[in-house]
């Protein structure tokens, strides 16, 4: 029975000085921010490897998560957004950005993730008219109110409300063969008034694909895949920051525990009973703040 020894002899594998070897190649042309940001990086990745004892088994899964993540990316399907949304990165640098933005009393409208599933290029509508084509539905929704200056609450004319979301199977036009191009998305320009107003449907919670590499993460780490109900907004006026948002149903599950974190209280709507509106069941009024 030998008393434990205090030296731990595996540390004369790690050269104390090598992650500042590396940090230290960096050239003297790279700009000050790359030099900033790769030094923090290499450092924490340097730390993570050896704090967990990563062996090369371990990197080898990571890597493999990452390169087929690579090889499922393409314009219908952003695996590699979609890996980090499940880690919570997207929403923290949502955080991060949006905090940086902010410096005034009075807020834009809170900001959300954009996720995988914007497309470039929806369809320029009418105010007034649908997104919504070949689904049968008793969720129609219609959906109006004003986008403002959140300085001065003046409307603001010019906006573009770029809209998208899911059909009620839970895929995106572009995820769906069944559906037609660009269905259910669309872009509406305010006039002077700055009002909006069209039809979509209430959206219902639906898991993101878990055929790849987020879904072997959320696998292992014994998640669920479900977002909330949710439609996605990107908001563009000249001469205002643009808004990327969400917004969720209070009705929906998955509010408090959104597989990727996007969340807001602020952005949490009620769906209302529509009355007397022949086109649609529900009522959603959102005045935006920009
Ligand atoms: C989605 O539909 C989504 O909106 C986000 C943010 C991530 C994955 C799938
Ligand atoms: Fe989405």
């Amino acid at each position: 029975h030998h008393p434990v020894e205090a030296v731990d002899h595996r540390s004369h594998k790690f050269n104390p000085h090598f992650t500042e070897t590396v940090i230290n190649a960096t050239g003297p042309n790279a700009t000050p921010r790359v030099r900033k940001i790769a030094a923090s990086l290499i450092q924490h990745i340097h730390d993570f490897a050896r704090e967990n004892e990563i062996t090369i088994d371990e990197w080898l899964v990571g890597l493999e998560l990452m390169n087929e993540a690579g090889r499922m990316s393409n314009d219908r399907r952003n695996e590699g957004q979609l890996l980090c949304d499940v880690f919570g990165l997207e929403s923290l640098v949502d955080e991060i950005t949006y905090k940086l933005a902010s410096d005034a009393k009075d807020e834009p409208t809170a900001t959300a993730i954009l996720g995988p599933f914007w497309r470039e290029e929806a369809p320029q509508k009418k105010m007034g008219e649908t997104i919504v084509s070949g689904i049968e539905s008793k969720d129609r929704t219609w959906m109006h109110g004003t986008v403002a200056d959140f300085r001065t609450g003046s409307p603001v004319e010019g906006a573009v409300l770029d809209v998208w979301h899911t059909a009620p199977n839970g895929l995106y036009e572009q995820q769906d063969p069944d559906q037609p191009e660009y269905n259910l998305r669309g872009r509406f320009t305010t006039g002077k008034d700055g009002k909006y107003d069209f039809y979509c449907l209430k959206p219902v919670p639906y898991p993101i694909p878990f055929d790849g590499p987020a879904g072997k993460v959320l696998q292992a780490l014994d998640r669920h895949p479900y977002r909330p109900a949710h439609i996605h907004f990107i908001l563009t006026a000249p001469g205002y920051k643009p808004i990327v948002t969400q917004l969720f149903d209070r009705q929906s599950k998955y509010l408090e525990d959104d597989a990727v974190f996007a969340v807001k209280e602020s952005l949490i709507m009620d769906f209302k009973p529509l009355e007397g509106n022949p086109q649609a069941e529900f009522d959603l009024e959102m005045d935006f703040k920009m």
